[in-house]
C-alpha cells in the first residue's frame, strides 16, 4: 500500500488541495494519517475514495448529500462498484506462461487462438494491462536473455502492435479532440510504451498523431509547427548515456519553450533532473496520464462551447 502527500493526491484525483482539506475538515469524508512532521498522508484507498466522490459529483450528486450518506457507506459503495484500476490489474501470469511455451518451438495457430481468445473476453483496457504489455516485456526479456530468436520476438511484437492499431482504427475519425503528438526520440526503438499511450489518448477522444520510434528532434519540431498540438508525449524506454541524456534534455527544452510536453517510460526519470524547463511534465504513472488526457479533452470541449 502506497501513501501519498496532498500535492500528489491533487494530481491523482484532479481535485484542488483546498477541496481535499475541506472534505476532510467539514465533512469527515477522508481520513488521512499524519507523518512525524504532521504532513497529511493518504493511502491508495483514500485516493480511490476521493476519485469516487469526484465521479459522483460529476454525475450530479451534491457534496451535502454525499456527506449525509457518510464515509462508511460511501466506502462500501466504492468498493463494490468501482472497476479495478490499471494499477491493480496484475499480469495474467498463467496465460503468459502458456503463450511463452507456444513460441518455442513456434506454434502460430495455437498462439494466435490463445491470445485472441483471451483478449476477446475481457475489456481491451484490461487486456492491455494484464496481457499485451506484460507479454511484450516477457518476449523482450526472453530475447535479451538469448533464449528467444529475434524473429519470433519481432513476430509477437507485430501482433501486439496490430492489436493496438486495430482498436484505434475502429474509433471514429475525430477532428474535434485536442491534438496530441506521440513519438519516441531519436535512438529510441522500443515502441510499445508509445503505442499504449496512443491508444489511451485515442479512446479518450484526442486526435492522435502517432509518429513511432526514432524521431529526430528537428523533424518533430518542424512537424509540431505545422500541427500545433495541445500536447506532445514522448516515450523514453532506454536509459541513456550522460551525453545523450544532456542532448535530449536540450531538445526537450527547445520543444517545451513552444509546446506542452509530457514524458514517460522507464528512461524518463533520469532525464527530468536535467531539464531547465520545469513545465515539462513527467507523466510516467497511469493515473497522472489519464487525468492529464481527461483534463485536455474537457478543456477542448469547454472551449468549443464558448
Ligand atoms: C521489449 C524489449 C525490447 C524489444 C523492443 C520491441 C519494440 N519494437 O518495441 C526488442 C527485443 C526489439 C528490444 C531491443 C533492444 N533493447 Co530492449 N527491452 C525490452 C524490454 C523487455 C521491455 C520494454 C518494453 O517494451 N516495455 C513495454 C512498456 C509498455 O512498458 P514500460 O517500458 O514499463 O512502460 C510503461 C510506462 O513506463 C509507461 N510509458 C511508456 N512510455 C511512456 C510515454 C509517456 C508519454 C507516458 C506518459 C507513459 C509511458 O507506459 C507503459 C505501461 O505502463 C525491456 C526490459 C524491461 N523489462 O522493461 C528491455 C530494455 C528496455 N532493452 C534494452 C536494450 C539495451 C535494448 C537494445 C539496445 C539491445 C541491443 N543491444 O540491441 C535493443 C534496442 C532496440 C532496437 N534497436 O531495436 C535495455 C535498456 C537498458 C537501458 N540502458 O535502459 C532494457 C532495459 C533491457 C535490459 N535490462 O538491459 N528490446
Amino acid at each position: 500500500m502506497n501513501v501519498h502527500r496532498i500535492h500528489r493526491v491533487a494530481k491523482l484525483t484532479g481535485l484542488s488541495k483546498d477541496v481535499v482539506r475541506v472534505w476532510e475538515r467539514r465533512y469527515g469524508l477522508v481520513k488521512p494519517s499524519r507523518s512525524a512532521n504532521r504532513y497529511r498522508e493518504y493511502t491508495d484507498e483514500e485516493v480511490a475514495l476521493l476519485r469516487f466522490l469526484k465521479e459522483e459529483l460529476d454525475r450530479g450528486q451534491t457534496i451535502g448529500t454525499l456527506a449525509a450518506e457518510g464515509r462508511s457507506s460511501l466506502l462500501q459503495r466504492m468498493r463494490s462498484s468501482s472497476p479495478p484500476t490499471a494499477l491493480e490489474l496484475k499480469p495474467h501470469e498463467h496465460l503468459l506462461d502458456e503463450l511463452a511455451l507456444l513460441l518455442d518451438p513456434l506454434d502460430k495457430t495455437r498462439f494466435e487462438q490463445k491470445i485472441n481468445g483471451a483478449i476477446a473476453v475481457i475489456p481491451f483496457e484490461e487486456a492491455v494491462q494484464r496481457i499485451l504489455l506484460p507479454l511484450q516485456r516477457r518476449v523482450g526479456e526472453l530475447w535479451h536473455e538469448g533464449t528467444l530468436n529475434v524473429a519470433v520476438e519481432h513476430y509477437v511484437t507485430k501482433i501486439i502492435q496490430q492489436k493496438f492499431f486495430s482498436v484505434i482504427n475502429q474509433l471514429p475519425v475525430n477532428d474535434a479532440g485536442p491534438r496530441v503528438v506521440i513519438a519516441c526520440p531519436e535512438g529510441e526503438f522500443h515502441e510499445i510504451g508509445a503505442q499504449a499511450v496512443a491508444y489511451l489518448a485515442a479512446i479518450r477522444g484526442c486526435q492522435v498523431y502517432y509518429l513511432g520510434p526514432n524521431l529526430p528532434a528537428a523533424d518533430l519540431l518542424a512537424f509540431c509547427t505545422r500541427v500545433k498540438p495541445a500536447l506532445i508525449l514522448l516515450s523514453l524506454t532506454e536509459e541513456m548515456s550522460e551525453a545523450t541524456a544532456k542532448r535530449l534534455a536540450e531538445d526537450l527544452d527547445t520543444l517545451g519553450a513552444q509546446w506542452s510536453v509530457g514524458i514517460g517510460g522507464r528512461g524518463s526519470h533520469a532525464i527530468q533532473p536535467l531539464l531547465r524547463d520545469t513545465k515539462i511534465e513527467l507523466l510516467d504513472d497511469p493515473l497522472l496520464l489519464r487525468n492529464r488526457l481527461s483534463a485536455l479533452v474537457a478543456a477542448k470541449t469547454m472551449a468549443s462551447r464558448i
